[in-house]
């Protein structure tokens, strides 16, 4: 046997090793159009894609492990047509008001992603339906985990998207910021999002911005390395207090406190922590380390 051939069989056998905990995990998402109440009950029409027909302003989360195929059914539950877009995984779908389109992924590697109706016609991305897909290895997938999907929007430009018109976005001036699709009232004691662990924890955070502006996300009393990165801005690896995420990016954030401690994390783009213009309010979360 020459050495190509038994190096064939090497490689093919380490792919048959891998595959041997690789799963096929089959989930289904649904896009719904519902109502969002912001933190001064002004009511605005939002998309999210819950996991099932009934509206929630939280979208899934869709996390699986490196080697895993992802077998993800997206079904339209609103009036008009609409788009599945993953773009790091080439992924653009149209899926006709009331179908099902079904899209398969295959995680090779650990990061962190956005999924989002298409940014064509009302831009509803814009407004709610932008969520995360996260990849990790089998022993970060068991990490205490939390999650920040940022966003933001102004409810003027929502209700002219709502009505078919189109927006002058060099005008955008958001006037609500939300995590994971929440408000403050909404916020605070949110065990997705607010931190609790202990000290010399390993705890990851994930974070992506699907709003329309750049945000800037500062820790105050810990350091958090980079671990994962889909971002210009942020070099993978790096120890810092303060993220930075232009819209579409996202990182995944490894904590390991070194003290104990109530602290707070904010955003430095100081606009968003605020809700109808009033403060405090909006992009705003706690750790608490014990
Ligand atoms: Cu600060």
């Amino acid at each position: 046997m020459n050495l190509i051939k038994i190096l064939g069989i090497l490689v093919f056998s380490l792919q048959l090793s891998q595959l041997s905990y690789a799963s096929i995990i089959h989930q289904k998402i649904v896009l719904n159009k519902g109502e969002l109440l912001t933190v001064d009950s002004v009511q605005v029409p939002y998309y999210a894609f819950n996991a099932d027909t009934v509206f929630g302003q939280t979208n899934e989360r869709l996390k699986i492990v490196i080697g895993d195929s992802l077998v993800l059914s997206v079904m339209n539950n609103t009036a008009d047509v609409q788009e599945f877009v993953l773009t790091d995984f080439s992924i653009n779908r149209t899926i006709a008001a009331g179908a099902t389109e079904q899209v398969t992924l295959h995680a090779l590697k650990a990061g962190i992603h956005i999924y989002l109706a298409g940014k064509s016609g009302k831009q509803i991305d814009l407004w709610g339906a932008a969520g995360m897909l996260i990849i990790t290895n089998q022993s970060d997938a068991v990490k205490s985990t939390f999650y920040w999907n940022l966003k933001d929007f102004e409810s003027q430009k929502v209700l002219q998207l709502d009505s078919g018109k189109s927006v002058d976005w060099s005008t955008y001036y958001p006037d609500y910021f939300m995590v994971n699709g929440l408000g403050k009232d909404q916020l605070v004691g949110d065990a997705a999002s607010n931190v609790k662990g202990a000290v010399g924890e390993s705890i990851l955070i994930m974070l992506t911005n699907t709003g329309n502006v750049n945000h800037s996300i500062h820790f105050h009393g810990y350091h958090c390395l980079a671990q994962e990165v889909t971002s210009k801005r942020v070099q993978k690896g790096c120890s810092k207090d303060t993220f930075p995420l232009e819209a579409g990016d996202g990182l995944i954030l490894l904590l390991v406190p070194d003290k104990p401690g109530f602290y707070p994390v904010h955003d430095h783009n100081l606009i968003a922590v605020s809700g109808g213009g009033k403060y405090p309010n909006g992009i705003f979360m706690v750790l608490d380390i014990k």
